[in-house]
């Protein structure tokens, strides 16, 4: 895997878990940037190992001619049982995009680690892994790798810019930190 993010916010852990995952305004807002539609989601449940479960389907819009303009997109996230209300978050999710080609092959992997850092700030770590179902021929995966990378790594260049206005918003005027 790759290390996409690695960075300490001015923002509390659980903050930072409410932001990205739950139906923020900031998520919705952040999506809104990134030409993300047709945005649903579900509840986050428990499934039988104790973990939580919940998933989101949009529409991605791709600028890249040979792709092709929108994409589907199913997002299936677990948060392990393992994570600490308000210290600490372990969230993997799962990123199948529909409509792209050779879209029966691969899918993305993203880790997200939230730690508490203090009362209000936290470390936010994001891990990537492009997975493969089933082995594409070696030109093709060198495609799919290349043109996952550079999807990911601008948005999550993205995000991090966000959060950091987010952070400012938040802690504009707001006394000791
Ligand atoms: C999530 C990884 C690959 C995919 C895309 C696929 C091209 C395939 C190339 C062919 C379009 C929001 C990406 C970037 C779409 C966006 C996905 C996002 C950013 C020719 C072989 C969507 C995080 C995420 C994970 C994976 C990204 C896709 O929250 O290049």
């Amino acid at each position: 895997g790759r290390l996409y993010l690695n960075k300490v916010f001015h923002i509390s852990a659980n903050k930072m878990f409410e932001l990205l995952f739950t139906d923020s305004s900031f998520i919705r807002r952040f999506m809104n940037v990134r030409k993300i539609t047709n945005a649903s989601f579900t509840a986050w449940q428990k499934d039988n190992s104790g973990n939580m479960k919940r998933s989101l389907n949009y529409t991605i819009t791709i600028s890249n001619p040979l792709i092709g303009k929108f994409s589907t997109a199913t997002e299936n996230q677990t948060l392990y049982k393992e994570s600490r209300d308000g210290q600490y978050y372990l969230v993997d999710s799962e990123v199948y995009t529909h409509d792209v080609p050779y879209h029966d092959y691969f899918y993305t992997q993203n880790r997200y680690y939230i730690i508490r850092n203090s009362k209000r700030k936290c470390r936010l770590r994001v891990y990537t892994d492009v997975k493969y179902k089933k082995q594409p021929w070696g030109l093709v995966k060198s495609f799919i790798t290349k043109n996952s990378w550079s999807g990911i790594e601008d948005y999550f260049r993205q995000l991090e810019a966000e959060l950091l206005e987010e952070e400012a918003e938040m802690n504009q005027g707001g006394g000791d930190s």
